[in-house]
């Protein structure tokens, strides 16, 4: 059989097109230079995977910024307001002076976020194919024919909300498909992992539609439409009854096609592009060899966008753990080898997944009295105003600190010189928040470098990558911690900043942790336990240090779980299982704290409406959630906790400073919802994000806004 993949990463093996994008945003190249930083990077990734032996190469996997995005401007789908702009493109990815940027969301149940198209009344579709047809043409000028990918139509209008335009994109497929025959392209390849969520009837009808239109399009390319990030369910055989030639499954998440497909090619993802690890050879040949179909073409189970470049990139990574990964370079090389391989006959029944491991021994998770209770210990300890105020964590991360980091890892710097630049700057933070008159302080996280990536730094059974870098949105990107065994916390890993911080001042310090989920989920996993269990021990592991930051004196630990949302199952049945162990993980973490220890959560994104009833039923004494943007609409769902709530009173999101005006506003929109003595007033989160100056004038207005309000009680 033949070999293909369904996507490269792209950011480049040492984030060439990262530099190369800011570069050009900062005014320091020009369009030019970063053009040919892309086309060098398209070059080099065509030429690896020919070099490796893989058979049907894909182009337009590319992206300046995101493929969403890229479909969107394909369809014409750029909103007036942004037409005018020296760069439409970046204008609506990242906004300009005085235009705010499109809205960005999760892609699926990934880490990586996609610029969510706006379609409405005004929107008048119309294609341009430049792009993809450039793309054909330079792979070609190298001697390469590819297949282009493309974000499928019923995806795309699922994505921007707008299924009604169906009819109207469709009609810029069919022009597309026309372009590319015109190119002498045999093969495009249309993403659509919208098909592996529940879908209705009514969407499901849409699919066939879509699809029996664009088969009987007359001159056109073969058509692949690829599923991924699950199972098709039920869309697999709607769409096995389109004209379409070629089918992708995802073999890791979804199960082998129940039904036969005779006149199709099933592009078959046995090799995850989920997770770091090498595929096992037995259930990867025995699945391709229970697929019944005209033509089985090896592959990944989706795009490699979601792991990092090559394993040969890590030379401080344990021989014995290195053995076990396969990044992207090593997935294609798996891809072209299974294909190379004879499957067995086609009666070998799949391997059974590995024996599931008994959970650890569970702890208590009922340890703290109920609410009421624990109001008015922590009351009558803290002693704290009303409408305390604070904030979400971090302050601003200054280059120096993160060149000392990395001065330490080069071993020119050494451990003692880089924690006294830490204590100081802690000293700074405290004293800031001193000067501006906040109730409750943080120390400003300057020793962390991430929220994942520092504990798991600190945590026994994960291993973290030097060049590991996986996009998460345009140049951004972040270096996904491998937990490959047991978790253990040998030794406390907050405490000692946390204590510092607090001999400072005689205002509480609140101890900042990451949850067990958020942990998990921005980490690779390994995949020999069910994730719950992996998620328990790590919450076992956070049970710990709440316990140390306790001992240590620490009145408010909050742990953030801003993940929470990010690992809900595509398909509803499996989501309250999930909801109720990530639940049940988070009170494994905080339920060994007294009732006078008053626990935060804080919550990031404005999406978390389908699970307020978790966000409950983490039952933390005060919940902060992001809401400047989002006009306070959840707030009066997060009212009926009945316990502490801090909407975020300032959008940190942008530069502009608010007046204290505005923030009392948006603080008295909070009081007539939630009664006055449940408040919390605290920015969004991310101040890390801003300079010192923003913060410094942002959080006095804050405080200004709590004090006017406070008054007038
Ligand atoms: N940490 C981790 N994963 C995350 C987030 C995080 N996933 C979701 C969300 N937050 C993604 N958002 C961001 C925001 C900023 C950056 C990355 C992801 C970022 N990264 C730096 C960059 O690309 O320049 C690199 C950071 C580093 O040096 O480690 O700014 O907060 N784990
Ligand atoms: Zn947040």
């Amino acid at each position: 059989p033949t070999s293909t993949v369904l996507g490269y990463p792209r950011i480049g093996p040492r984030r060439e097109l990262k530099r190369a994008l800011e570069s050009y945003w900062d005014g320091r190249a020009t369009r030019d230079e970063l053009d040919r930083v892309g086309a060098q990077l398209r070059e080099r990734t065509w030429r690896g995977l020919a070099g490796l032996g893989l058979e049907g190469l894909p182009s337009n996997t590319f992206s300046m910024y995101d493929q969403v995005l890229d479909t969107a401007v394909l369809l014409g789908a750029v909103p007036a307001r942004y037409r005018a702009a020296d760069d439409p493109y970046f204008a609506m990815a990242r906004g300009t002076e005085g235009l705010a940027p499109l809205r960005m969301t999760k892609w699926f149940d990934t880490n990586y976020h996609y610029i969510v198209p706006e379609v409405g009344p005004d929107t008048v579709f119309k294609l341009d194919p430049g792009k993809p047809l450039s793309e054909v043409r330079e792979a070609r000028a190298l001697g390469y024919e590819t297949r282009p990918v493309v974000v499928g139509p019923v995806t795309f209008v699922l994505l921007a909300s707008a299924l009604d335009r169906l009819d109207e994109v469709l009609g810029c497929y069919e022009e597309l498909l026309s372009a590319l025959a015109a190119e002498g392209v045999a093969w495009v390849q249309l993403d659509e992992p919208a098909l592996v969520a529940d879908r209705t009837p009514e969407e499901l009808a849409a699919v066939r539609a879509a699809y029996e239109r664009l088969g009987a399009a007359g001159a056109r390319p073969g058509l692949f439409v690829a599923t991924y990030f699950g199972d098709a369910g039920e869309a697999l055989p709607v769409l096995a009854g389109t004209p379409v030639e070629a089918i992708g499954v995802d073999l890791v998440r979804g199960g082998v096609p129940e039904i036969d497909l005779p006149g199709k090619t099933v592009v078959a993802g046995v090799v995850s592009g989920r997770d770091v690890w090498r595929t096992s050879p037995e259930r990867a040949l025995a699945a391709l060899a229970a697929v019944r179909a005209g033509r089985v073409t090896v592959s990944t189970s989706c795009s490699l966008l979601h792991v990092p470049y090559d394993v040969a990139a890590e030379p401080g990574l344990d021989p014995a753990l290195k053995e076990r990964l396969a990044f992207a370079e090593q997935k294609v090389a798996e891809v072209v080898a299974l294909s190379q391989t004879a499957f067995p006959p086609s009666t070998a029944a799949l391997v059974p997944p590995g024996p599931s491991v008994a959970l650890p021994a569970p702890v208590a998770a009922e340890g703290r009295g109920p609410y009421a209770e624990r109001a008015a210990a922590q009351a009558e300890h803290l002693r704290l105003p009303p409408l305390p105020t604070t904030t979400i964590g971090s302050f601003p991360q200054t280059g120096e600190l993160r060149a000392a980091r990395a001065a330490v890892a080069a071993g020119t710097l050494s451990r003692d010189d880089y924690e006294r630049r830490v204590e100081a700057e802690i000293e700074r933070v405290i004293r800031l928040q001193e000067r501006l008159g906040l109730d409750v302080l943080v120390h400003g996280e300057p020793e962390r470098n991430d929220m994942v990536q520092y504990f798991a730094e600190h945590l026994d059974g994960f291993a973290v990558t030097a060049n590991g870098w996986v996009q998460s949105y345009g140049s951004r990107c972040t270096r996904p911690p491998i937990l490959h065994g047991d978790v253990g916390r040998p030794s406390p890993i907050t405490v000692r900043w946390a204590t510092y911080a607090q001999s400072l001042t005689d205002k509480p310090v609140k101890g900042m942790l990451t949850g067990p989920v958020t942990i998990v989920a921005w980490s690779f996993v390994r995949d020999d336990l069910p994730l719950r269990d992996v998620v328990f021990q790590v919450a076992d592991a956070v049970r710990e240090e709440v316990s140390d930051l306790e001992a240590a004196g620490v009145q408010i630990i909050q742990v953030d779980e801003p993940a929470l949302r990010e690992l809900l199952p595509l398909r509803r049945a499996a989501q309250a299982d999930y909801l109720e162990w990530a639940v049940a993980a988070y009170r494994r973490a905080t339920s060994g704290a007294s009732d006078r220890t008053q626990i935060h959560t804080h919550l990031c994104y404005s999406d978390a409406d389908q699970i307020l009833a978790a966000i409950d039923g983490l039952d933390a004494d005060v919940t902060t959630i992001e809401s400047a943007r989002s006009g306070g609409r959840i707030l009066g769902a997060v009212e009926a906790f009945g316990r502490g709530l801090g909407a975020g009173v300032y959008d940190i999101h942008s530069p502009r400073v608010p007046s204290a005006e505005e923030v009392e506003e948006l603080l008295r929109r909070t009081l007539a919802v939630l009664p006055a003595e449940r408040v919390w007033v605290n920015p969004d989160c991310g101040l890390k994000t801003r300079t010192y100056e923003q913060v410094e004038a942002s959080l006095a207005n804050v405080v200004a806004a709590a004090r006017d309000v406070r008054a007038g009680l």
